[in-house]
């Protein structure tokens, strides 16, 4: 299958983010994206595309105009403020404030309004590795709209944590409701959203929770032990319309294929039952054995079953790139779930 990339992620390079109570180099490198397309290109998946470069009407669909036009200029505004630091915020809108506050006027408070960790650093090039993530999504959705059987998006930051007015858990724009967003707009009736990065899904859920014509089913860790713990749990099915049309299948810590490959059979059963026309599936790595912040135990072979498995489905499929943090088995991961997809090992 053929693969979008550019190297327009590389701006995404910050110096820290905050885990653990130690500020850390952040674990979404750009070395990450890097090592993904160099074993694309050595296993010769296929050819590699740079992507077309599209306006911000796709992204206005699925998210705030307030989100994205504050992820534009919050660098410029941080920097005036404080200097050439990491934009992070210190301070969240949680319960007991105001519902609807208004947004705050001074930089420092745009990012606790926005934000919802204090792991996703703002850094001078962010807005352009998020706009070239955007494109590699869109243009991923144009080949597969075209006619191919299946397309891989090299997504780096990745998306599936960012929701309509929020961004953290290195997302800021969520490239794969934004894909899921196009293929309706472009005339497909019913689409999917399959995540399997090991984080629940929660601006997936959250963009696409009131509505019947876009499925989603994530796979994550058990949000009362995971980030982002506080959306993700079985009961989250859907509301108004589209009731029924969400399904979160936690998994305890230590899972491994055995367990997954259980939750991955009903999440293909709904799949299968739904009848899209076309599956975004939003592939995180972390499920990965040797992962240094997740805590699943899936090994390099079980990737081969997951792209065999999802194969099954017989849809066209738009593979978006997410999470996974196990640097140099990440190329291999990757591409065994592509390569499984293809009927290849
Ligand atoms: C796209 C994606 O995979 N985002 C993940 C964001 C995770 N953010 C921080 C999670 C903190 C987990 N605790 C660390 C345990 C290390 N021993
Ligand atoms: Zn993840």
């Amino acid at each position: 299958m053929r693969t979008v990339y550019t190297d327009e992620h590389r701006h995404q390079d910050g110096k820290f983010e905050l885990i653990e109570g130690k500020f850390l180099p952040p674990f979404e490198m750009p070395r990450r994206a890097q090592i993904v397309i160099d074993r694309v290109r050595a296993k010769k998946l296929g050819p590699v595309t740079a992507p077309d470069s599209f306006d911000l009407e796709p992204v206005h669909r699925v998210h705030d105009k307030g989100l994205v036009s504050f992820l534009q200029t919050a660098w410029d505004e941080w920097v005036q403020a404080h200097g050439c630091y990491d934009a992070l915020p210190i301070t969240w809108h949680t319960r007991g404030f105001r519902k609807k506050p208004p947004l705050p006027e001074v930089i420092d408070g745009k990012l606790s309004y926005y934000a919802i960790d204090a792991g996703t650093p703002i850094t001078a090039g962010t807005w352009r590795a998020v706009k070239g993530a955007v494109d590699v999504a869109l243009t991923g959705v144009k080949l597969v709209n075209g006619g191919e059987k299946a397309a891989f998006s090299l997504c780096r930051p990745p998306g599936h944590h960012a929701g309509s007015d929020f961004y953290g858990g290195y997302c800021f724009l969520n490239n794969a409701a934004i894909a899921a967003q196009a293929f309706r707009d472009l005339g497909a009736k019913r689409v999917a959203v399959l995540d399997v990065d090991y984080h629940h899904g929660n601006g997936t859920q959250e963009i696409f929770y009131n509505r019947a014509d876009i499925l989603t089913i994530s796979i994550h860790a058990d949000p009362l032990q995971e980030f982002p713990y506080f959306l993700g749990f079985a009961d989250e099915t859907g509301k108004g319309k589209g009731e029924g049309y969400h399904k979160n299948l936690p998994l305890r810590w230590g899972a491994k294929w055995d367990k997954y490959e259980e939750a991955l059979t009903t999440a293909m059963k709904a799949l299968k039952k739904y009848s899209p026309d076309v599956i975004v599936v939003s592939l995180g790595l972390d499920t990965f054995k040797e992962d240094p912040i997740s805590k699943f135990k899936l090994e390099h072979e079980d990737y081969f079953r997951m792209g065999e498995m999802i194969a099954g489905a017989r849809k066209p499929t738009l593979f978006v790139f997410e999470g996974g943090y196990a640097v140099d088995a990440l190329g291999i991961n990757t591409v065994n779930v592509l390569s499984g997809f293809e009927g290849k090992r």
